[in-house]
């Protein structure tokens, strides 16, 4: 990478901006030391994680989200994690359509990124992406993932704080807490509450997530369609973000999720570099027969580690 891209994207140029994004997605990474003295910035920005099950309206939110966003003057970035196969879903098109408004407005940049059914090396390749958007300008990053399974919540591994979208057909207790969610919340909203057992939801919600708690996790009831509900939520997401940050847990986190990066780092560094052709040979000559695998598979590894120089 050129210092010409380095200096557009500073200056929010959204076709380098973009291309970088791509690069991310491909490559998992960015390896770039000009890049590097960049990375201070990146810890100014706010990131925000909207999760929940499909359909329960984290796009509609977060589009809403956005105006609020901008008329407090600050620029978003929102990255929607789609974990389902580019060819089965559209709800990326659906994003895209109701997202469009900010097509031409250089304060927000709205992306979507498939894992193609994938989900390992998400939450890393979220990081640098947000670390991107951030050096674009981007106060505030938004990550809208699906939350189904134990998998996608990895991606609250790059948030500072995580907003769960709940609606009120979700009012089985027994299913929240199954769904995992509840732990992961900083915030909750019970969206689609033009619709019956909302109130009840919301109740259920109150009594179960703040039950040993230090720290009051507030329940917002939305509308999301009619964008109502909205302002409610920013300031509760403005408020919840000023909570974190005078307690110190904000700072706590970034330093787990920096600490985690480090390490993940060195972990991905130390294992290209063990698999040198030499071992993955090995490795084959000591798996390709019936007779081999009579040997316990920890002295197999033993025997291939054994060159190893640490
Ligand atoms: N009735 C009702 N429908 C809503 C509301 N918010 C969103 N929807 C609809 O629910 C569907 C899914 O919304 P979407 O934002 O794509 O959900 P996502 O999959 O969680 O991102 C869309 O057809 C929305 O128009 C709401 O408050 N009430
Ligand atoms: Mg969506």
């Amino acid at each position: 990478m050129d210092k010409v891209v380095i200096q557009n994207l500073e200056a929010n140029n959204q076709r380098d901006l973009s291309r970088l994004i791509t690069k991310v997605e491909n490559d998992g990474k960015i390896n770039n030391i000009t890049l590097d003295k960049l990375f201070k910035k990146t810890n100014q920005a706010i990131r925000i994680g909207v999760t929940g099950p499909p359909g329960a309206g984290k796009s509609s939110i977060t589009n809403e989200l956005i105006k609020y966003f901008i008329d407090n003057d600050q620029k978003v970035g929102v990255i929607a994690i789609d974990p389902t196969s580019p060819f089965s879903g559209g709800s990326l098109l659906g994003d895209r359509v109701r997202m469009n408004q900010y097509h031409n407005d250089e304060n927000v940049f709205i992306r979507s990124m498939s894992t193609h059914g994938h989900l390992g090396g998400l939450s890393r390749k979220a990081q640098y992406i947000g670390d991107i958007l951030a050096i674009t300008g981007k106060d505030v990053i938004i990550f809208e993932t699906v939350g189904v399974g134990q998998g996608e919540y990895e991606i609250v591994n790059v948030a500072d704080l995580t907003i769960i979208v709940l609606v009120p057909e979700a009012g089985d207790e027994v299913q929240l807490m199954k769904a995992g969610l509840i732990e992961i919340g900083d915030l909750f909203v019970v969206n689609k509450s033009d619709r019956k057992g909302s109130e009840q939801l919301t109740e259920k919600l109150k009594s179960t997530i703040n039950i040993n708690k230090e720290i009051t996790r507030p329940v917002f009831n939305t509308i999301a369609k009619e964008g109502k509900g909205i302002e409610e939520l920013f300031n509760g997401i403005m408020k919840k973000f000023k909570e974190l940050e005078d307690s110190g847990y904000l700072l706590q986190r970034r330093i787990d999720r920096y600490k985690v990066r480090v390490k993940n780092i060195i972990q991905e560094n130390l294992l290209s570099k063990f698999w040198t052709s030499n071992k993955k040979e090995k490795l084959n000559q000591a798996t390709n027969s019936l007779q081999n695998l009579k040997k316990s598979p920890m002295a197999a590894a033993e025997e291939i580690m054994e060159s190893i120089d640490l």
